[in-house]
């Protein structure tokens, strides 16, 4: 790891629209070597570690920052079910496991609403960490542009509050022909921001009802 990695190597992203700091880490790979560089970030150092993206010079990574006025407990129990993304996410039309058995290596095929330019997705269960709270997945295959999509969830408490969550979720994809990064970053953060907005409404309400 060198103290001081080359600017030209390194790609860094700050989301700091969160008083935490949140930060997603995206680093270019050069010659094959990764550059890792600790963040000025108050997340827990593991959050931060599940959210530094090696990438390559045409992919893209981001971070979206939500936070949510319910437990890491409540908001979990939404994020963890890898085989029911509908509960949340509003563009999912129907989600089927399509092979696994619940844990890593699980596949489900995902399809959206129409109006996107994609009708259905292949992804792949890469981490579960029911202690931790990170959940990954990879898409695998599908009919849209979103080549080697990955994206890692993490959630953790807010600040010394114990019914508030923080939702850090990453991502880094190929950026299509024909695109640029910029805009395959608008597109994919727009995705997830909707998501997460619609996951704290949910587990909000949720929260409301059983507290
Ligand atoms: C997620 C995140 C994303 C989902 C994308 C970015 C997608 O499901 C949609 C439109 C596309 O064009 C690609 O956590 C794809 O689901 C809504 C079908 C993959």
């Amino acid at each position: 790891m060198p103290p001081n990695p080359p600017h030209s190597s390194l790609q860094l992203h700050r989301i700091n629209n969160h008083p935490g700091n949140a930060v997603a880490n995206c680093y270019h790979q050069l010659r094959g070597d990764t550059h890792f560089m600790k963040p000025a970030a108050t997340v827990p150092d593991a959050v931060v570690a599940y959210h530094t993206h090696p990438v390559t010079p045409n992919q893209c990574c981001s971070a979206v920052v939500q936070e949510i006025a319910a437990p890491v407990s409540t908001v979990w129990s939404v994020v963890r079910r890898f085989d029911n993304p509908q509960a949340y996410k509003n563009f999912v039309k129907s989600c089927h496991v399509i092979g696994g058995d619940g844990n890593v290596g699980t596949l489900r095929e995902v399809r959206v609403i129409s109006g996107l330019p994609a009708a259905r997705s292949t992804e792949r269960l890469e981490i579960l960490d029911e202690e931790r709270h990170v959940l990954s997945f990879s898409v695998v295959g599908g009919d849209h542009k979103l080549d080697h999509y990955r994206s890692v969830t993490t959630l953790h408490p807010a600040g010394d509050r114990d019914d508030g969550t923080v939702v850090v979720e990453s991502f880094v994809v190929d950026v299509p022909p024909e695109n640029t990064k910029e805009d395959t970053c608008v597109f994919v953060n727009t995705i997830v921001r909707c998501n997460l907005q619609s996951l704290a409404q949910i587990a909000e309400n949720l929260w409301r009802r059983i507290k």
